[in-house]
């Protein structure tokens, strides 16, 4: 994987490209909103997941470049298709670390000055190894979201700090992992901690996340819950920019 990092320092996000991954709204039955997930077309290896190059970079303390291509590559892809105008919304990974960049933070709130991309754009960001610095962490997520960024907890219940994110910083959404959402009929505390998670969100106000649903029954014990927004293999897999507007047209 050394030579995926040479690659890297070579040609940067020359062959990389997103797929987006639609969510539905529950209340609406409306798909308003997806993931954008990073794909790697290499010239000899082919496409390349993240799995196998984000945490390399994130060892390497690049992935802010990665991060700074996606939200250039989003909002043209907002832009040409209409669909930002319309208020549909992308939310975007980023890695722990890239919150630490100023550059790439001064970068976001100057994309946030725009109204569109202030509504389209939402930050996706996990938990584990994040707080190593936590009054710099709590300027940093103070200051975007007063320049309008939204952020939800990914991967939410996996790490051990999921309670204090909720607590101390401006979070708007909790994404419940899809460990717990991908067997929750057969696994009771699994089921339990969807069910809490989902409780103990809304009465702090934030919306939920449901990831990794593959079935039918998922998404109605989700529904019966109240949960705000579902994702997984069950609505659809990662699409192509041209899939997800044929997709889009579809449902919408
Ligand atoms: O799509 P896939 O299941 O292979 O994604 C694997 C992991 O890669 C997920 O944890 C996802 O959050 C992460 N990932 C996907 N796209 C990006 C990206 O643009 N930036 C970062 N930092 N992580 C990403
Ligand atoms: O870590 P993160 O939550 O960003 O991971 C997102 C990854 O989960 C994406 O790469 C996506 O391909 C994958 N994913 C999306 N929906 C499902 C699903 O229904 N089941 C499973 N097993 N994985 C999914
Ligand atoms: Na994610
Ligand atoms: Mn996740």
């Amino acid at each position: 994987d050394l030579l995926l990092l040479q690659d890297f320092r070579r040609h940067g996000t020359r062959d990389m490209f997103l797929e987006y991954q639609p969510k539905l709204d529950i209340e609406t039955r409306q798909v308003r909103d997806a993931e954008a997930l990073i794909r790697w077309r290499h010239p000899t290896l082919g496409i390349v997941p993240p799995g196998r190059f984000i945490p390399m970079l994130e060892q390497a303390g690049l992935t802010h470049w990665i991060t700074r291509w996606v939200i250039e590559e989003t909002s043209s892809m907002l832009e040409r298709t209409g669909l930002g105008a319309r208020g549909f919304r992308v939310s975007l990974n980023l890695a722990p670390q890239d919150l630490m960049e100023p550059e790439l933070v001064d970068f976001i709130i100057q994309r946030l000055a725009s109204p569109m991309l202030a509504c389209s754009l939402w930050l996706e960001i996990t938990e584990t190894g994040f707080i190593r610095d936590a009054s710099l962490t709590r300027d940093v997520f103070a200051k975007l979201h007063d320049a309008g960024a939204r952020f939800s907890v990914d991967d939410f219940g996996t790490g051990y700090s999921s309670l204090s994110y909720m607590s101390e910083f401006p979070v708007d959404e909790a994404k419940i992992d899809k460990s717990f959402v991908g067997d929750m009929l057969t696994n009771e505390r699994h089921l339990i901690i969807v069910r809490s998670t989902i409780a103990l969100a809304h009465e702090l106000g934030l919306t939920v996340t449901a990831e990794g649903v593959e079935d039918k029954e998922t998404l109605q014990a989700l529904i019966a819950m109240n949960c705000d927004t579902v994702q997984g293999f069950f609505l659809s897999r990662p699409l192509g920019e041209e899939s997800l507007l044929t997709f889009l047209d579809r449902d919408l």
